[in-house]
């Protein structure tokens, strides 16, 4: 597989509002965008850094991954997410190296991208997406 840059880094949160206020007025970073992944149970509020995103994660739902890691584990990074080339081949090749997977199919996440995550099982201590973006995204 091809692991072109970090897309974002995944931040759990409790609140939006004074986090967004750190991260856009504190420490100045701009180009945001917000939205709600009825699928994941989140909603998720971006930053650019460069090539890169902050992505903050904010459960919708008790029942919502987000919420449950927060309750376990407080605020804080919650997961990595590398954009790949070719996200289909890439989840194949780690099915096929035995590599846990969440998501055995890519699925659709935030920005209209293509996500699969592999399992915390397998990737010792660190959730880890892979994403793959529309062309221009
Ligand atoms: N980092 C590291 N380990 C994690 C973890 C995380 N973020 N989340 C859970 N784990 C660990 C747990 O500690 C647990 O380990 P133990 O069994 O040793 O206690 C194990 O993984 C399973 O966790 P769980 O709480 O029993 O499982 P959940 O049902 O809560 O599922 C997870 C968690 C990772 C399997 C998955 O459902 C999840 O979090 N998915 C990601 C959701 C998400 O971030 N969506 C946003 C996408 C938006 C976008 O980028 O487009």
């Amino acid at each position: 597989m091809k692991i072109t840059r970090i897309a974002h880094l995944g931040i759990a949160v409790k609140d939006l509002e004074p986090v967004k206020k750190l991260y856009g007025e504190n420490l100045n970073l701009h180009g945001h965008h917000e939205e709600v992944v009825e699928s994941q149970k989140v909603k998720v509020s971006f930053f650019q850094v460069g090539e890169t995103n902050i992505e903050l994660l904010l459960a919708t739902s008790p029942d919502s991954p987000v919420a449950k890691y927060v309750e376990k584990n407080g605020e804080g990074i919650h997961h990595i997410a590398f954009e790949v080339e070719d996200i289909d081949a890439a989840v194949e090749e780690l099915k096929a190296a035995g590599v846990r997977m969440i998501d055995e199919k890519p699925r659709e996440g935030a920005h209209g991208a293509r996500i699969a995550f592999i399992h915390p099982k397998s990737t010792h201590g660190v959730l880890i997406e892979l994403c793959q973006h529309a062309a221009g995204h």
